[in-house]
């Protein structure tokens, strides 16, 4: 975090101290503000960006803010600033600030802020509140409502406050919240009066906290490092499944070191793709459903045993049934001393932040870590060949028209000549396919719907990958998913940002193919209007459209798009045919048990 040394103000009394230090007579004749002391103390904490939506009581916040030198990213609607917030935490290690109007404006945060915390990305939502004594007899207020309440069971913490003097606590306790441990959503209540309030200058600037080291490292016991390295040390068909905790720390290098130092192969979960590069040849992630039941010993880095993982049990490690263990050990790095034994029993716990658990493990591991047994290697390796051989059979069909893979086979050539892109990605099909078909070459480029599958992060995740890194952004759309944030194309165009969206348009949820089976006029409820255009959408504004029919043409549009730096939206056209039901999670569908 940036540092602003706190500094006499001009025109103002100063006199020494008996300790010979200068301080500042306590009542100057400068008065400060709520605004600018909240302004102040973000920016004394190295805050660059607010993320928001302008409107009673923060529309002169947002234009004091601007004033200031911070980057005020205005949306078209909170929850999309909210997401753009959250990412912008996980890109950077700072909580990113989502400022919002009370009530409505506060409820379209709160889903980003919820998704933030499920995802353990660093955010800050802060909403103006209406009057607290007319909230509090609930008299009827404009945009009257109990935020801080509602907001509490949906982040990691929760506080208001009502004095401008408090303000540096107030931040402070934020940004300490978001970031350490785990990191998370943290909601900030400020009523409307606080803004207002004035106090001295030169008092209210004493008043602000630096925040000293907000996400203290958390060195792992000696014992719990050597029970995990006697673990993996015994293990004959050893597995280190990356998740995207492990991306988060920004230990790259020292990750990639432990994996090549073990020889141990290696899964990356969907937004730790790249940190080591997807075509790495300890990757096993085109041998997944033959590794995950296979291996003995575990090591999760930064990766929760949750459903992404099929909770570390059932069919998909080897069990016999959905509750069936199947036999694994496992080794947990992880933050929190409380996710180790949350599905199946964890034989080693290594609790700590993960880039001095790995450089712990390193240590511990040594130079002369001998490789895992020849067998296992080769026969990963072949699964491996098989499935790469098979796949690059399919991307290289040309159907008519366009399916998700002779569009993907186009993608990941784009991503593979432009590494430091970052690739944002919703949908069901047209996400899933293109986790698997894209690969990735750098840490912390891939950016999706994480731990709930929610779609409507793309058009939020867009803008703030595009913001932060200043590095082009493609973002990979399915049609539904794009609707749930397709009016930031606007914001897009209003920044001029180098993010070029790609609709995959297949007319419709999973599939456009869908009929009513009453023959009545609405279309089924998974169906859109057919042959949608959605390049116009962005013409609207003075972005660049195109249509692709065919893989040339989608080639020529994304080639166009990232040498120009325009924003662009390409509406690629797919077969409506090509889609399954709910992408790969088809079985997550509950199914009556009624006997028809
Ligand atoms: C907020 C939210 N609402 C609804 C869903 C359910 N859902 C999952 S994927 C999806 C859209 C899938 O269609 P599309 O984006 O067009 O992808 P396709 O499979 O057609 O490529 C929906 C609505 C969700 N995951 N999140
Ligand atoms: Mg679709």
């Amino acid at each position: 975090m940036g540092t602003v040394e706190p500094q006499v103000a001009s025109g103002q009394d100063v006199k020494m101290a008996s300790s010979g230090q200068i301080v500042a007579n306590a009542q100057s004749q400068e008065a400060t503000d709520g605004f600018h002391l909240v302004i102040d103390a973000l920016k004394l904490n190295g805050i660059d960006t607010i993320f928001g939506l302008p409107g009673i009581p923060i529309t002169d916040f947002t234009r004091m803010a601007q004033a200031a030198g911070l980057r005020v990213i205005s949306f078209r609607h909170e929850q999309n600033a909210g997401y753009a917030a959250s990412i912008a935490g996980f890109l950077t290690q700072k909580p990113g600030i989502c400022l919002t109007v009370s009530a409505p404006g506060f409820l379209n945060g709160l889903t980003a802020l919820a998704n933030a915390t499920t995802n353990c990305f660093p955010m800050i939502l802060i909403s103006g509140s209406s009057e607290r004594e007319i909230v509090d007899l609930q008299q009827g207020d404009y945009e009257e409502m109990d935020q801080l309440a509602i907001a509490k069971p949906l982040c990691k913490a929760a506080f208001r406050v009502l004095h401008a003097e408090d303000i540096g606590v107030g931040i402070a306790r934020a940004i300490r919240a978001a970031v350490s441990g785990r990191p998370g959503g943290v909601y900030l209540d400020l009523p409307a009066k606080l803004f207002a309030q004035t106090m001295d200058a030169e008092a209210g600037k004493k008043s602000l906290i630096k925040v000293v080291d907000p996400a203290p490292k958390q060195i792992p016991g000696a014992d719990a490092v050597k029970r995990a390295v006697d673990l993996l040390k015994g293990a004959k068909k050893p597995l280190i499944v990356l998740g995207k905790g492990a991306a988060y720390a920004q230990a790259d290098a020292d990750i990639r070191a432990l994996v090549e130092k073990t020889g141990i192969p290696y899964l990356p979960m969907s937004m730790a793709k790249g940190l080591l590069p997807d075509t790495h040849e300890q990757s096993a992630a085109a041998a997944r459903s033959y590794v995950l039941p296979e291996a003995d010993v575990v090591m999760l880095i930064g990766a929760r045993l949750n459903w992404l993982l099929s909770h570390g049990k059932g069919k998909t490690w080897g069990g016999k049934d959905h509750k069936d263990w199947g036999g694994q050990k496992f080794i947990q790095v992880d933050i929190s001393p409380q996710e180790a034994d949350s599905n199946v029993r964890i034989d080693a716990p290594v609790v700590g932040d993960i880039g001095s658990c790995v450089s712990a493990l390193l240590a511990s591991i040594g130079s002369s870590w001998p490789k895992p047994p020849a067998e296992w290697l080769t026969a990963i390796a072949e699964r491996k060949n098989k499935n790469i051989a098979k796949m690059a059979e399919t991307l290289a069909k040309n159907p008519t028209p366009m399916n998700f893979h002779s569009a993907l086979n186009v993608v990941r050539d784009i991503v593979k000549a432009n590494p430091d892109a970052l690739l944002v990605n919703e949908g069901a099909n047209a996400l899933d396919f293109t986790r698997s078909i894209v690969d990735m070459y750098q840490p912390r480029k891939r950016l999706d719907v994480g731990t709930w599958g929610v779609m409507g992060i793309g058009m939020g995740f867009a803008v703030a990958a595009a913001v932060v890194s200043k590095q082009p952004v493609i973002a990979i759309e399915g049609d539904s998913a794009f609707g749930f944030s397709g009016m930031e194309v606007e914001t897009l165009c209003r920044y001029n940002l180098p993010v070029c969206v790609v609709v995959f348009n297949n007319n419709g949820v999973y599939r456009g193919t869908d009929v009513n089976p009453t023959g009545g006029p609405d279309v089924a409820p998974t169906v859109f209007v057919k042959g949608a255009r959605y390049d116009k959408l962005i013409e609207a504004f003075g972005g660049v459209g195109a249509h692709a029919t065919t893989p040339a043409e989608l080639r020529k549009a994304m080639e166009e798009a990232v040498r120009s730096r325009k924003p662009t939206l390409i509406n690629a056209v797919i077969d409506e045919t090509a889609g399954t039901e709910s992408g790969r999670i088809t079985s997550l569908n509950p199914t009556s048990g009624k006997k028809k």
